[in-house]
């Protein structure tokens, strides 16, 4: 039986997990569209995609044929379906926010996707104690600081809202998957963005979130982006263990 939405991604967490948590927290039913299939629509014509896009991820609604791209339109979308929009406007648009500083982080860590491996020389000025990572962190941290997040915290969200807002989802996708796929990387979340972090493993006691992550690990292992920049990221955190 054809589920309500078709992700269209990687099989990888990267991109499409912010997308994923989404669907997985608010319960929804979805399919994962098949790599051959991702690629024959990511190479069509224009004219012939559900959505004109470049790279997944992408998401179909397949009852009404909609179908949207990029990340931070795809979260925006789901979190607008699914009712996890705080009501003030400024609030609307810091989760927003939170969301493309979370995707950053993803540009950065992989060197724009990709487009150049890492060196020893940039991987020093990346990671380590009030390096550009801590920093990417940082700006999350202080945000969540800002709005009354505390590490001591049990309940209570990301901005300070009731319910959870795309800036949890977002903080959630990202840091569930580098402490999953690189968990040395975990230091470098206690050090930079230690509320946050807790604010993470609180979501992630959520029974479905569990259950999504568990079948990531047991499907793709450590798999965080693949490729060469994922032979790159994981040298560099080698080395670094290693110098430890
Ligand atoms: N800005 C887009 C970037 C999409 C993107 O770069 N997707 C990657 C995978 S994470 C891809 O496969 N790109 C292929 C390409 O750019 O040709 C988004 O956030 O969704």
């Amino acid at each position: 039986m054809v589920k309500t939405w078709t992700v269209g991604y990687w099989p990888i967490p990267f991109r499409g997990n912010f997308v994923k948590v989404i669907l997985e927290y608010a319960g929804e039913e979805y399919d994962v569209m098949e790599t051959s299939e991702v690629i024959q629509l990511k190479t069509a014509a224009v004219s012939a995609q559900p959505v004109p896009f470049i790279g997944p991820p992408f998401l179909l609604h397949n009852e009404s044929g909609f179908a949207i791209s990029q990340t931070a339109a795809i979260v925006e979308y789901l979190v607008r379906k699914f009712g996890f929009v705080p009501e003030s406007p400024e609030l609307a648009a810091l989760a927003q926010k939170a969301v493309l500083d979370c995707i950053d982080v993803l540009v950065e860590i992989t060197r724009h996707n990709g487009n150049q491996m890492w060196t020893r020389d940039a991987w020093s000025e990346f990671r380590g104690p009030g390096k550009r990572l801590d920093q990417c962190l940082g700006v999350l941290e202080e945000l969540a600081k800002r709005h009354g997040l505390k590490e001591e915290h049990s309940t209570g969200f990301f901005l300070g809202t009731e319910k959870m807002s795309a800036a949890d989802f977002a903080v959630y996708a990202l840091f569930e998957q580098l402490a999953r796929c690189m968990p040395p990387l975990i230091h470098d979340l206690e050090r930079a963005a230690p509320r946050v972090w807790k604010l993470c493993q609180r979501i992630g006691e959520n029974p479905k979130l569990q259950a999504f992550s568990n079948a990531q690990s047991q499907r793709w292992g450590r798999s965080f982006c693949s490729g060469q920049i994922e032979a790159s990221i994981f040298s560099m955190i080698e080395q670094d263990e290693k110098a430890s």
